[in-house]
């Protein structure tokens, strides 16, 4: 199985360092049948599906993950292609042990202008992530997920964090401010004092403060992070895909509408759901004690 997988790897020339090994290694030991390596000619990130979970893992490691427009076009194109795989129930996006990504590419706006930026929308293909319609896990780990390492994965559906895990927006030390939903999903979940004290200091916040704030889910030991992740995903993905989705769009209704305008677009995501045939099967397979066998439609 690993001569397979460094194989698929050195078809991307891509150099996957040590501790990823010993993280896939886990992973196969516990899902070797269902593992399989989708390996498309990516050139900064790794994409393969575990069973019906497909995984996205950033792969610049000396670069720390940077975010560069390449990079973000590939996550982009593999979240698409996850996206309308009807294999595919959930996505997990991840970095490595050591670092998640330590955000956008600096060298990349050293000679950034506004009028340029502002003609060409720089950095507009970021926002793509909040059109996947599938749950969209982030796997983190490591003492960088900052600036846009932060917003990417604070635009995930859930953060699993590794126990040594860091957070921040330190773009305030590069004369700059967030600039991809920092200080808006940041601040919506940890309210107003806590954000300005983070965005303003640029200081960083770790794994713990994170989850009692209830930006992160859940905190694991390092090696633990990205296996849990998948679960979780293999979970999702064990439901009808369109009640999945119901789900997605309901919660996230929650960030954009007051509360009577949520409950009522809610209440009508609800009613809607009893047209569908998983609905109806969900409802027969309880009354009939018996497992439900989701058809997707
Ligand atoms: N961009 C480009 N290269 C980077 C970045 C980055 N963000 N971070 C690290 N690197 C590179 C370094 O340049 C270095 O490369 P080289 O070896 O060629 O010199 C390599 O990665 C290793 O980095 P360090 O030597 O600095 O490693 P250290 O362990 O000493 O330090 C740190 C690690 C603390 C993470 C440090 O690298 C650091 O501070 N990095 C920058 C973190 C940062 O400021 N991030 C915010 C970037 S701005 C942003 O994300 C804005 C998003 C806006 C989105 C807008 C959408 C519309």
């Amino acid at each position: 199985m690993l001569v397979s997988l460094v194989r698929s790897l050195s078809r991307q020339r891509i150099r996957v360092p040590v501790s990823r090994f010993s993280t896939y290694n886990a992973l196969r030991n516990n899902s070797e049948k269902d593992y399989k390596s989708d390996a498309p000619n990516y050139e900064s990130i790794l994409t393969e599906s575990h069973d019906k979970v497909g995984l996205i893992t950033l792969n610049r490691p000396k670069a720390l993950n940077a975010l560069s427009s390449d990079l973000f076009h590939e996550v982009n194109d593999a979240l698409k292609k996850f996206d309308n795989d009807p294999s595919i129930g959930a996505i997990v996006i991840t970095g490595n042990e050591r670092v998640f990504s330590a955000g956008a590419d600096i060298k990349e706006m050293l000679n950034q202008t506004f009028a340029n930026s502002y003609k060409t929308n720089f950095l507009f293909h970021w926002g793509e992530i909040n059109n996947v319609r599938k749950p969209v896990i982030a796997a983190v780990n490591g003492f960088a997920q900052l600036g846009g390492g932060c917003e990417l994965a604070m635009s995930c559906d859930v953060i699993y964090a590794g126990e040594t895990a860091k957070f921040g927006q330190p773009e305030i030390k590069l004369g700059l401010i967030p600039g991809a939903g920092g200080t808006q999903r940041l601040t919506r979940v940890v309210g107003k004092s806590k954000a300005m004290e983070i965005v303003l200091s640029g200081r960083t916040f770790t794994a713990q403060e994170a989850e009692q704030w209830g930006l992160v889910s859940k905190v694991f030991p390092v090696s633990e992070v990205l296996e849990k992740a998948i679960e979780l995903g293999q979970e999702f993905a064990g439901f009808s895909q369109p009640v999945v989705q119901a789900a997605k769009e309901s919660v996230n209704a929650a960030y954009e509408l007051s509360l009577r305008e949520g409950c009522h677009f809610e209440r009508r995501i609800f009613q809607a759901l009893f047209s569908l045939n998983d609905s109806k099967e969900g409802k027969d397979a309880f009354a009939n004690k018996r497992e439900p066998n989701w058809t997707h439609d």
